[in-house]
């Protein structure tokens, strides 16, 4: 059997703004209930690859150098302002009512060099979410809406390894929005 690993590509909140989502997600698990994500793996998905061989995650790494070459124009800030419930998936998460251009630019420059690729990827439009609970009540009135600014200064590669009590995160490689690439780990 081929070793195989589920990954994606990702907006990685620091420590302070991990915090500010994480005390979010408490405040809305007092009205939603359902299961916190754990602090340290609170992020953002920009393009989510699924299980991938050796091969695969090599040509990942390569289209991370390949688009943090063309869009490397410096940072930008996520303003996370909105804390919604999806019913369809019971989840509450928090999110912008306008995503940066550059962020969205992102997430498209992954998705199309990633099919250039040979990837097969989700076709659902980019929903730029943190997932903060999960298995949650919609319904109850939810805390006022967050006013949170993240920093953006690099996208990263996270690998997921499911665990007895959720999925834990790991970051396998990551790259500026300026300069050449970081060396990828893992
Ligand atoms: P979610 O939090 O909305 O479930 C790791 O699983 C990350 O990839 C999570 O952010 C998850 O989003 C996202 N993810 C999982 N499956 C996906 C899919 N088929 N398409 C897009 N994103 C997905």
């Amino acid at each position: 059997m081929t070793a195989s690993r589920r990954i994606f590509f990702a907006l990685w909140p620091d420590p302070s703004v991990a915090q500010a989502l994480d005390a979010l997600a408490a405040e809305a698990h007092t009205v939603c209930g359902g299961r916190r994500m754990r602090r340290d793996t609170l992020h953002l998905t920009l393009a989510f690859l699924g299980d991938v061989d050796a091969a695969q995650f090599g040509v990942a790494n390569a289209v991370a150098d390949e688009v943090a070459q063309k869009v490397g124009a410096g940072g930008t800030a996520l303003h996370i302002d909105r804390l919604a419930c999806w019913k369809h998936n019971h989840i509450v998460w928090a999110g912008c009512d306008s995503v940066p251009d550059a962020v969205v630019g992102l997430a498209d420059e992954l998705a199309a060099t990633l099919r250039r690729h040979g990837f097969q990827l989700d076709r659902r439009p980019f929903a730029a979410h943190v997932t903060l609970l999960r298995n949650a009540r919609c319904g109850g009135e939810l805390p006022p809406a967050p006013a949170l600014d993240w920093p953006v200064r690099e996208f990263v590669l996270a690998q997921s390894r499911p665990g007895p009590a959720g999925a834990r995160y790991e970051i396998v490689g990551r790259w500026p929005l300026a300069g050449p690439p970081l060396q990828p780990m893992g």
